[in-house]
């Protein structure tokens, strides 16, 4: 059985850049990846999204702005827990990112994305997000740079997909 826990990364786009932040402390540092965290007990999982981005990048968002764009899986050899994340991707915003003491925020281009320097598992599920096409994806990893199973699904829905998930978890 595996401890699940719930973490959100937030996206903000335009119609050809995408807002990374190059993480400065903790899980991930020295890489670049969206804004997001664990959510708190009682915390609903959009309101966590709303807080960590702000948190991280001083910037505001309202929750109706946020879209749920994938759903990912990671587990790690030797480790019970199962980080369950939920990406966000959001066009409308309010305030410019600036530094804060977990991350350095940069634009980049859709097309010029820094790979090298981001968790392996991104350049596989990126495609779906920037396109607009709602994923599930699960990656199993040793340690932190070598993904030993992976699996990447479209889907139709995120809620259907969420009901599935749910029913799958009671049967
Ligand atoms: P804090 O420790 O900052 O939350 N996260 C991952 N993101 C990507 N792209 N790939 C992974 O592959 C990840 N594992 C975790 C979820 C950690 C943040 O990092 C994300 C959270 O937004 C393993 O509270």
């Amino acid at each position: 059985m595996w401890v699940k826990k719930i973490y959100t990364l937030v996206f903000l786009r335009t119609r050809n850049q995408v807002l990374l932040g190059f993480k400065k402390r903790g899980f991930g540092i020295n890489k670049w990846n969206g804004f997001g965290g664990k959510v708190e007990p009682n915390e609903n999982i959009v309101d966590g999204a709303v807080r960590e981005l702000k948190e991280e990048c001083a910037v505001t968002v309202t929750a109706s702005d946020l879209k749920n764009v994938g759903h990912l899986e990671f587990t790690f050899e030797g480790e019970p827990t199962l980080m369950d994340v939920r990406v966000f991707s959001a066009t409308i915003w309010q305030g410019v990112p600036q530094e804060t003491e977990e991350m350095s925020p940069k634009w980049f281009d859709n097309d010029c994305l820094p790979f090298g320097e981001m968790w392996p598992d991104d350049r596989f599920w990126f495609p779906y997000m920037l396109q607009n096409r709602p994923f599930y994806a699960v990656f199993h990893y040793q340690g932190h740079d070598t993904i030993l199973k992976s699996k990447i699904y479209e889907i139709d829905s995120m809620e259907k997909h969420y009901a599935t998930v749910i029913d799958d978890n009671n049967k």
